[in-house]
């Protein structure tokens, strides 16, 4: 599932995308590692980019507005331990728990037009990282399943059987949480973004999905850890893993920092 990639310090965009290409088909999350571009860290990655897919403008801002109305019409977001801004876990020091990044937007929430390949990305650059904790947390949407079907096979069903409402940001989706397509397990989650308005059966059964991932022995012993370094990224098929985070040592303001993007990639 997990592919490491290792580069040269001032390897070019087009090396990355090149690898990248290659290993595509067979890896859900892509560690690039190796790379210490001059400048502008978003500069570098938009020209892998472009190479290898579209940029979704998908970035929230947890400073303006509120939960409902965060969308800036941005491509970058940050993720920056700053305890400045409350009750977000992208500027705080907490563990993250596992969740998709795509689970109340579709490309149509950005009207972009999607080829019939694409695959929903999710991208992590890293400026900075603290010395302990923080790694980036990633689980093959397989192994949520084939544990389930081990550790709580009633769950699973329903999961199987239920639509899901998550909304945020003025986006809303309704999807399973987790769902066979093509012969492989998809996923759509965030526990923090099921719609306030669903039912009370489908909260239950978010409420039990959320505790099997935080409690499971499975899941734990599936989950692996990508701790990125300054110049770092971290692509992921979206729908098909689970990422979350460890807590870290938050060390000062800013000491961890990443920026976080969405893009199709149609490699
Ligand atoms: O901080 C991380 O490593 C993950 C952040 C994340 O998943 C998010 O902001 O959606
Ligand atoms: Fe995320």
């Amino acid at each position: 599932m997990l592919t490491t990639l290792e580069f040269a310090p001032d390897a070019a965009p087009e090396q990355i995308a090149d690898q990248v290409r290659a290993v595509w088909r067979d890896s859900k999350v892509i560690h690039i590692t190796g790379v210490k571009p001059d400048g502008d860290l978003r500069d570098y990655y938009w020209r892998f980019f472009e190479d290898v897919g579209v940029p979704m403008a998908l970035a929230e801002d947890a400073t303006i507005g509120d939960r409902d109305s965060q969308r800036t019409g941005s491509y970058w977001a940050e993720v920056r331990y700053d305890p400045a801004v409350p009750d977000a876990y992208r500027h705080s020091a907490n563990a993250q728990p596992l969740h998709t990044d795509g689970a109340y937007t579709s490309p149509d929430s950005v009207q972009v037009e999607a080829s019939p390949n694409a695959v929903g990305t999710g991208f992590l650059g890293c400026v900075a990282m603290p010395a302990n904790g923080g790694a980036t947390t990633f689980i093959d949407a397989v192994d949520v399943y084939n544990t389930m079907h081990d550790e709580a096979p009633e769950l699973l069903e329903q999961l199987q059987a239920t639509d899901v409402p998550h909304a945020r940001s003025g986006d809303r989706k309704v999807a399973k949480v987790i769902e066979m397509k093509g012969g492989l397990p998809v996923v759509n989650w965030n526990y923090y973004c099921v719609d306030a308005d669903a039912g009370n059966e489908v909260k239950s059964l978010g409420e039990q999905f959320f505790r099997f991932l935080e409690r499971s022995p499975g899941i734990a012993a599936n989950l692996q850890r990508v701790k990125l370094s300054p110049g770092d990224a971290v692509i992921w098929k979206d729908d098909y893993v689970l990422h979350g985070r460890d807590s870290f040592d938050p060390e000062r303001t800013s000491a961890r920092f990443l920026w976080k993007t969405s893009l199709l990639i149609d490699a």
